[in-house]
């Protein structure tokens, strides 16, 4: 919130901005400014969010596997705190990718990957994959410019995780339980998730996948291109 006053004596004007709020609309107006250029090149950006551990790059890899097109259409952004191993194994999958290390911030931002855009040749992409910072939290404050937000949550995190984290279900336009082929391991509840989730955000698609055996890829190939 910013607040403007002006004192009748002096006739000064003193702004008071709320540092967080400045933060987010920040955020915001260069996020706008990242989806026209993407909307302007007909690419589709897509923010994967997820804990840490929850198969995020995992499923990056078996849809690059899955995928039916060029590979030069795809191109992959990948944040985390510290080193290239998202970006390196990407890059072995033979699609373009750049790392982003934000050091010790808990999210990626718009101005993060606009800085990264400034790296990457776009010509030809047509899919814009942004892994962000393992965290089921802070991703979700901080618009990208995307088009769809996609949230992981594993099996082995526990049926749970929805309701116990609801502001990221409330961002997600699709949420993916990763990891089904370990189902067997775990007492999942997956019929009482996908109400929990439901109840928090009705909008939200659920889909189930494993990178492991390549269940489900396919059917969110299907739903990310529409
Ligand atoms: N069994 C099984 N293991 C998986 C699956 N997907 C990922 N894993 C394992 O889970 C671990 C974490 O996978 P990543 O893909 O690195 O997870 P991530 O979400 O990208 O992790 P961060 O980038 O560190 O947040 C690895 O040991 C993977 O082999 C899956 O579908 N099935
Ligand atoms: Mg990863």
């Amino acid at each position: 919130m910013c607040e403007q006053t002006v004192s009748p004596q002096q006739g000064a004007t003193r702004i008071v901005v709320d540092p967080q709020q400045s933060l987010f609309s920040n955020n915001d107006h260069l996020a706008g400014h990242i989806r026209k250029r993407l909307d302007t090149l007909g690419i589709r950006g897509i923010n994967l969010m997820g804990s840490p551990g929850s198969g995020k790059t995992a499923l990056l890899e078996t849809l690059i596997d899955q995928y039916t097109g060029e590979l030069s259409e795809l191109t992959v952004l990948e944040g985390d705190l510290a080193t290239n191993r998202d970006a390196d194994r990407i890059l072995a999958k033979g699609v373009r990718a750049q790392q982003i290390t934000t050091g010790s911030a808990c999210h990626l931002s718009a101005s993060l990957v606009a800085e990264a855009l400034i790296g990457v040749s776009l010509e030809g992409v047509k899919t814009l994959f942004i892994e962000n910072v393992g965290n089921l939290v802070c991703p979700s404050k901080f618009a990208l410019g995307t088009h769809l937000n996609v949230v992981a949550v594993s099996i082995p995190e526990g049926d749970d995780k929805p309701v116990k984290y609801p502001v990221m279900i409330r961002a997600a336009n699709i949420v993916v339980l990763t990891k089904a082929d370990l189902l067997p391991h775990f007492d999942f509840n997956m019929e009482r998730c996908r109400q929990e989730i439901y109840q928090i955000n009705h909008h939200a698609q659920v889909l189930v996948t494993s990178a492991k055996t390549g269940e489900g890829v396919g059917e969110l190939w299907q739903v990310l291109q529409i």
